[in-house]
């Protein structure tokens, strides 16, 4: 039931009432992942659809990101314990939303998730242009880039930064994945992009994998 309070609270906007029944979920034993799915992702999705719809505009959306975010504050600690066995590969990911788009809910979610599981995130924020990506990828050395892209007019930007990595030399150094609500598995195979993130609990595991390949690749 709470979970399900959790979605209404978000819906709502109500920022007090998400945070008090987030620590009333923990503290009743529902695990940070199911708050996470079934309360603030569930609530998000319906927001999506009422703006979709027109039946509440940007102010309300903001609203209710935000109270997204203080619940995500609640639970940042239960998440980080998702973290995997002492046999996973740990590595660096630099993440980011492509050029023309503000949307960074979701990315700042996934970042959230691969810091609890142990990777070392390095955020290059909202709107960045393919050039941006790859001065990333220069300093830091990851083994994976990530990709937002919640626009159909913005998902065209992944292959650019696919482009501009070949250009500099540093494609078959990383890996890529891609994710947001306008990308698939279809896009990401059409585009070059190695994998398809289709949400944040996915994006551990697919991180996981693409950075052991590109370890082993090196040794
Ligand atoms: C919140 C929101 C906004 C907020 C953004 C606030 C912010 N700080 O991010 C505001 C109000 C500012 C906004 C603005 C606009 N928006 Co908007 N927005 C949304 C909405 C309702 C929710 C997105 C969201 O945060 N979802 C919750 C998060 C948790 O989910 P998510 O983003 O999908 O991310 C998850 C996965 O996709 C995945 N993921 C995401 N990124 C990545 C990256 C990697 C690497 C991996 C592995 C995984 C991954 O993991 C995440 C976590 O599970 C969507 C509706 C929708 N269905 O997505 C529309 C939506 C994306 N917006 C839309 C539009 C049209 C706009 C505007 C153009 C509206 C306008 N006329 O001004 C502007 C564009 C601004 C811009 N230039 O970017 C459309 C896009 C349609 C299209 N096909 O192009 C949508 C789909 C709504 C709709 N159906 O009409 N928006």
């Amino acid at each position: 039931m709470v979970k399900e309070k959790i979605a209404e609270a978000l819906i709502n906007g109500d920022v007090e009432k998400g945070k008090e029944l987030a620590k009333q979920a923990l503290d009743e034993g529902v695990s940070a992942k199911e708050v996470l799915d079934e309360g603030v992702l569930s609530g998000m999705e319906v927001i999506g659809e009422r703006f979709k719809n027109f039946e509440v505009y940007i102010p309300e959306v903001l609203q209710s990101a935000a109270v997204m975010n203080e619940v995500m504050e609640v639970l940042k600690p239960a998440l980080a314990e998702i973290e995997e066995g002492e046999s996973s590969t740990k590595g660096t990911v630099v993440l980011g939303t492509v050029e023309g788009d503000m949307h960074d809910i979701g990315k700042n979610l996934v970042a959230l998730m691969l810091e609890g599981a142990g990777f070392k995130v390095v955020d290059i924020g909202i709107d960045q242009p393919a050039s941006k990506f790859v001065e990333a990828v220069e300093k830091e050395k990851p083994q994976v880039v990530g990709m937002s892209a919640l626009l159909t007019t913005t998902a065209p930007k992944i292959l650019e930064v696919e482009e501009a990595l070949k250009k500099a030399n540093l494609r078959d150094k990383v890996k890529t994945m891609a994710g947001g609500a306008v990308i698939d598995q279809d896009f990401v195979d059409k585009n070059g992009v190695d994998a398809y993130g289709p949400s944040a609990t996915a994006a551990i595991e697919i991180t996981q994998k693409l950075v052991s390949e590109v370890k082993n690749n090196a040794s």
